[in-house]
């Protein structure tokens, strides 16, 4: 069966509410943390409160005095099983409990089990830990300085800090069109740390049954077949011996991929006593050790022609990922898709070099609604392109438009080597600048500033590569990247429907559902959807950039075929035609001579079971694997208006615009909510979330106190716009992803607004977050404000 779009009757797509919100509205969802195991014992960890230093005695006694406390396990009693350390998704090795050294603030040093949560947590802090503090570093340029300690001493032949160098792209290619450029635009910026904060922490419920030797895990993952690969690899159990069981999740934003230490203890904990053990993190515990976002320093120029057509590009980045190289990624790509930065944009060549380094903090870098770093591939991208605008005199949106692949030139082959497919970009800024009534902002900006008031409007347009992989280019660990749904129609033509992915709160059981029935026309709450259960879901890669519906969801239409091609045989005996006769509408097979003879779905669902043609296999299931041929690119136009206040640096938003092209919405009403969160995020990131280390290794914004998440209270209103659509070409129902676009795309159209109402001023940048005084400092300075400033300690 070939990918093709299949013109199927219209049918079940539209803005269904969503099935899952009965149980969750109230309350009677099923989180980790809900689950209760007889004769469940509680771990909790002791965290690192220093950066960098090394380890010189863990004295437990205290602690295991404690008539109610099972066992204290430290990384001195995984050292003696060979499991201090663990493999992560780059092909490193990440300390499960600190062994030699604690390596950033927050680093798991021990683990104690006890009755419960509570004397697990006292217990702790009757844990006496001697440390002998080392030097610390805190950003890149630290990391490689002239004797800086290595902070990875423990890895065979690592002599610095330096993970990686990775280049793309044509270097010499670029230097000539450099040479030959009338202007040269130069940026350079700080994408900070930013966290992805779901409402509930990670957690795990380990129970190994001694007489079955099975390990059951139920646990916060995005991706519970790559875990079960993981756990098979540090148990050194057989993967049919592991079950994971991921339940209802309450967020994941990209944390609740990678493996975490406290999911190993707790494995490691039912295995040693046998009994169900439960870790669930705290808050501070996630906002001071889970896998961070961003955290790179990315510099670039542009060549330019005077009439503003983008010659070339040369980006240079520096990552900082913290004390172990842990991020799930595409393992054939150093940073993730960070290459797909100005795949909008029709630009000949383009360089990029980059440089990953280990730093005395959390691990990170690939998390939180960025499809692999494309965030910050679209942040520079949409921030470079303001500058370089600027530097020439011209009007935003035309120099984007005059830039833009256009709608006849795809396939499009991007600077650094990916293909698009499709895209009306054109129609989607026309669209938007139409909304924001863009040629009146204009006017009334001039007007304002001849009053002293600051007016800005920022303009953000991107395609992103949503749904990786093709298996070809993409895997993790060697895992191919593909995914799967199984489908079994029941005899009475109820239907239940499993797919590889795991849902975080995005309403795949709505939209699976959906797609089936599109496809079948088995009325969408006939369909069951279960997702996240190894020993039932059919092998799949998991949920995150965003590939649910460009994989997953596929392979959903893709086995509703099968089933659909099986059922036209029993209609045929039902009918006693033969199958060419045969026509379909939406949920019934008809006589093509006879439109009125003819037999539902749910008719030939119970003869597949009680009167099958000779020779038939009985039943109505299948299982399709989907490979897609290439990633999907949808299409987003942000446009922000801000008014700032000279006096205070405060800066309120007017008006916020987005043009989104996804391709085919199953669930128009899921995508906005999707929309709406993603702009709530990247006015977050723009505006008011800072997490940052000071010289010490300290995390700076370790509660939501300091971490600000904006509630419905500080969130401006979003405009949406549905109406440009561009299917998917090779998607079998037309679909692009649509997770993370205001995510990647929402934040340079926040910056650039700020940046353009003090575009009087001479200011190229404001590193996020645009906190007042950040903002008052580049009004009354007239300066850049870059970087994180300095934390204060003293
Ligand atoms: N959809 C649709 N029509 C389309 C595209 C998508 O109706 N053309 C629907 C989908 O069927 C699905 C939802 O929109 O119900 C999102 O689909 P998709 O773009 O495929 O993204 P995923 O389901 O793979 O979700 C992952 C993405 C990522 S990577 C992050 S990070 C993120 C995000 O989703 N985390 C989230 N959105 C989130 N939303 C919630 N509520 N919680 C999270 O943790
Ligand atoms: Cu990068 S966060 Mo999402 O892809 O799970």
């Amino acid at each position: 069966m070939t990918a093709a779009a299949d013109p199927a009757p219209d049918g079940a797509y539209g803005p269904v509410r969503r099935k899952e919100d009965a149980r969750f509205l109230r309350g009677q969802g099923t989180f980790v943390d809900d689950i209760q195991r007889p004769g469940m014992l509680y771990g909790a960890i002791l965290r690192s409160p220093l950066a960098h230093a090394r380890v010189v005695r863990v004295d437990t006694a205290a602690a295991l005095a404690h008539p109610r406390v099972r066992a204290v396990i430290t990384g001195e009693t995984l050292e003696q099983r060979k499991l201090a350390w663990m493999p992560t998704l780059s092909r490193d090795v990440q300390a499960v409990l600190a062994t030699d050294k604690v390596r950033f603030q927050g680093q798991e040093v021990a683990c104690v089990i006890a009755d419960d949560p509570y004397i697990a947590k006292d217990a702790c802090e009757a844990i006496d830990v001697e440390y002998e503090p080392l030097p610390v570093i805190v950003n890149p340029r630290q990391a490689v300085a002239e004797g800086a300690p290595v902070i990875r001493d423990d890895k065979e032949g690592q002599a610095g800090n330096v993970i990686y160098d990775w280049e793309v792209g044509d270097a010499e290619g670029t230097e000539q069109a450099f040479a030959e450029a009338d202007v040269v635009s130069r940026l350079q910026l700080h994408y900070p740390r930013s966290h992805p904060s779901p409402i509930e922490c990670c957690g795990s419920i380990a129970d190994f049954d001694r007489s079955t030797s099975k390990l059951t895990v139920y646990m916060t993952t995005q991706a519970p077949h790559i875990i079960r690969a993981a756990v098979a690899l540090v148990a050194e159990l057989p993967e049919h011996m592991i079950r994971i069981i991921s339940p209802d999740i309450g967020g994941g934003f990209g944390n609740k991929v990678p493996v975490y230490p406290g999911y190993v203890c707790s494995i490691l904990a039912s295995i040693l006593l046998e009994r169900p053990v439960k870790w669930i993190e705290d808050k501070s515990g996630n906002l001071i050790s889970t896998h961070f976002a961003r955290d790179v320093y990315l510099d670039g120029e542009m060549a330019l022609r005077r009439d503003g057509k983008i010659l070339a590009v040369r980006m240079r980045t520096q990552a900082d990922h913290g004390a172990f190289f842990s991020d799930a990624q595409p393992s054939k790509f150093k940073i993730g898709l960070m290459h797909s930065a100005f795949a909008a944009y029709d630009i000949p060549v383009a360089h990029m070099t980059t440089r990953g380094t280990y730093t005395n903090k959390a691990p990170g870098g690939v998390a939180y609604r960025c499809s692999f770093r494309v965030t910050e591939a679209m942040f520079f991208q949409e921030r470079m392109m303001q500058a370089a605008a600027q530097d020439l005199g011209m009007d935003q949106a035309a120099f984007r438009r005059m830039n833009f692949v256009r709608d006849d030139d795809f396939p499009h082959r991007t600077p650094f080597g990916f293909l698009t497919d499709s895209g009306q970009y054109g129609k989607c800024l026309d669209v938007g600048l139409r909304a924001i009534g863009y040629d009146d902002f204009r006017k009334q900006q001039e007007e304002a500033r001849s009053r002293g008031r600051l007016l800005g409007l920022g303009i953000s347009t991107m395609t992103e590569p949503l749904g990786a992989g093709n298996s070809r280019e993409y895997d993790i660990l060697g895992i191919k990247m593909f995914d799967s749904a199984e489908l079994k129609v029941h005899m009475t033509g109820k239907a239940i429907v499993r797919t590889g992915a795991r849902g975080q709160g995005q309403g795949h059981e709505t939209t699976w559902a959906q797609i089936v029935s599109h496809e079948l026309g088995i009325p969408a709450e006939d369909i069951v959807v279960e997702e996240g259960d190894t020993d039932t879901a059919p092998f799949g890669m998991g949920t995150y950039a965003s590939r649910s519906t460009p994989v997953a969801g596929a392979a959903v239409s893709m086995v509703s075929r099968k089933i659909r091609a099986k059922a036209r045989k029993l209609a045929a005996h039902l009918l006693e035609v033969s199958e060419e006769d045969i026509e379909w509408e939406l949920g019934r097979f008809y006589v093509r001579s006879a439109p009125d003879h003819g037999v539902t779905i749910q008719e030939c669902a119970m003869a597949a079971y009680s009167n099958m043609p000779d020779g038939m296999e009985p039943g109505l299931e299948n299982t399709a694997y989907y490979d897609p041929p290439n990633l999907t690119w949808p299409f987003a136009v942000y446009i922000v208006t801000v008014e700032v206040d000279p006096e205070t640096g405060v800066w309120d938003v007017l008006n916020t615009v987005a043009v989104d092209d996804c391709g085919v919405r199953i669930n128009p009403m899921i995508v906005e909510g999707q929309i709406m969160g993603g702009l709530a995020e990247a006015y977050a990131m723009a505006n008011m979330q800072f997490i940052t280390f000071d010289a010490e290794g300290n995390c700076v914004g370790s509660n939501y106190m300091d971490y600000m998440l904006p509630t419905a209270w500080e969130t401006p209103g979003f405009e949406l716009h549905s109406e440009v659509v561009t299917p998917c070409p090779h998607h079998p129902i037309g679909a692009k992803g649509i997770g993370e676009c205001a995510a990647v795309g929402g934040p340079a159209a926040f910056v650039n607004a700020v940046l353009d109402a003090l575009s009087e001023t001479g200011v190229r940048n404001i590193d996020m977050p645009l906190l007042p005084d950040r903002v008052w400092e580049a009004i009354t300075q007239r300066h850049d404000v870059s970087g994180a400033p300095p934390v204060r300690t003293d």
